[in-house]
């Protein structure tokens, strides 16, 4: 649902004002810790940030694609790693229920999700499915009212603390493809799933990732999400508008960071001046300033273009793939920018140039979203 001017003016200001004097003064002790803290979340909870996407009907706010971005693009002026804590609840670990659930699923996990009471979790990738998503091994084999899950899931976001997966499966073995896989809610106390450590990263300390494995795991049938075999199709377009949630939280990234250039450069003397009267360093802040702003246009047009019902495959792919590599080359001119301050830990700088790069990698590579853009393309007729 889109808000009304004013409702959204408001939300974009109480987001920013709790990223501003909450979030920020905590970005070195989260990355520390690699821990946000409890009281933290808390509050997130309190401020309805897991339930941004989530129809109003259960609790959530309902928020429009652009809304959300909008929502995102102030989420993005920290650490992203806050972001991590409730964003598989508003994008790609609810959203294949908002979606495609049957109302009994949706009235029984929603609420949940919505106050970020249930921690959702997507598990999709595999050690051998990972660009190659069609190629899951993971196995659903139908028993009575129930399927029988094998299997290990690589890399999930969040699976150290989810309460709930949807998770891709193959529900026909002689389905090599896409066709044979489905989609399931799983619950995590269920017998026979455990959750990996957390792994080592480069960037995004708060944030985490782990296996998944299933062992024997009996799912009801009546946590399929939608048909046998639509399973693929659920996870591309859940990934279709996560590649625009993240577009958005790559352009705050991209105008912290211009923000905090700027700062630094009035400050910064040498040669007697600040630096930011060379026409150098000035020439790195306008490459930055306009590629940031090209991807704010093009995302927020895309965001509009799914609000009004059309399919944005083409679209999310290109302004996912040219705001993650947009904020890599900001990151970049930021640290050199700062110089020797951007390469110590001090300013922060660095960590930002560190937590930026996995931007071009999840939720598809920038090469697989050149194959999606190209593929679409050619669908087109140009
Ligand atoms: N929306 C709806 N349906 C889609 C779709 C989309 N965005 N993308 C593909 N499909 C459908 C196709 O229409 C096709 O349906 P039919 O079999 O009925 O024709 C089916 O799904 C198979 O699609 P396709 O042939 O394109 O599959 P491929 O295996 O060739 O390629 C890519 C799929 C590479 C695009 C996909 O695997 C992908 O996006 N990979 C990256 C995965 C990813 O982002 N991983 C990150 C992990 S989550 S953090």
């Amino acid at each position: 649902m889109a808000l009304d001017l004013e409702t959204r003016e408001q939300l974009i200001d109480t987001v920013r004002r709790f990223v501003t004097e909450r979030l920020r003064p905590l970005e070195a002790k989260v990355s520390e810790d690699d821990a946000i803290p409890a009281e933290v979340i808390e509050e997130m909870k309190a401020l309805g940030l897991f339930g941004l996407s989530i129809p109003e009907e259960y609790g959530g706010l309902d928020l429009s694609m652009e809304d959300e971005c909008l929502v995102g693009v102030e989420l993005g002026r920290t650490s992203p790693a806050f972001r991590s804590a409730f964003g598989t609840n508003v994008g790609i670990g609810s959203q294949g229920l908002v979606m495609f659930g049957t109302d009994a699923q949706k009235a029984k996990y929603l609420p949940g999700v919505a106050s970020g009471e249930i921690i959702t979790s997507f598990a999709l990738t595999e050690p051998e499915a990972g660009s190659d998503s069609a190629a899951v091994q993971t196995s659903a084999v139908r028993d009575g009212d129930f399927y029988v899950l094998n299997g290990t899931k690589r890399f999930i976001t969040n699976a150290n603390k989810a309460d709930l997966f949807t998770v891709m499966a193959r529900s026909d073995a002689s389905k090599p493809g896409g066709g044979g896989v489905s989609a399931f809610l799983v619950e995590r106390n269920l017998p026979g799933l455990s959750v990996g450590k957390p792994e080592k990263k480069m960037g995004q300390q708060g944030a985490h990732i782990c296996d998944v494995i299933f062992d024997n795991v009996r799912v009801p049938v009546e946590n399929r999400l939608g048909n046998e075999g639509e399973g693929f199709k659920v996870a591309m377009q859940v990934l279709d508008r996560g590649r625009l949630h993240i577009s958005a939280i790559c352009i705050g990234v991209a105008e912290r960071l211009l923000a905090d250039c700027v700062a630094y450069a009035s400050e910064r003397k040498q040669f007697g001046q600040a630096i930011s009267n060379f026409q150098l360093i000035q020439g790195m802040i306008a490459d930055s300033k306009t590629e940031a702003l090209v991807a704010k246009a093009m995302t927020m047009e895309s965001a509009r273009k799914r609000d009004a019902g059309h399919s944005v495959t083409l679209e999310a792919a290109a302004s996912k793939y040219f705001a993650s590599e947009m904020v890599g080359r900001v990151a970049d001119r930021a640290v050199q920018i700062f110089g020797g301050a951007g390469y110590v830990a001090d300013h922060g700088i660095e960590r930002f140039y560190r937590d930026v790069r996995i931007f071009r990698i999840y939720e598809g590579t920038s090469q697989i979203q050149q194959v999606v853009i190209a593929r679409e393309t050619m669908k087109r007729g140009g």
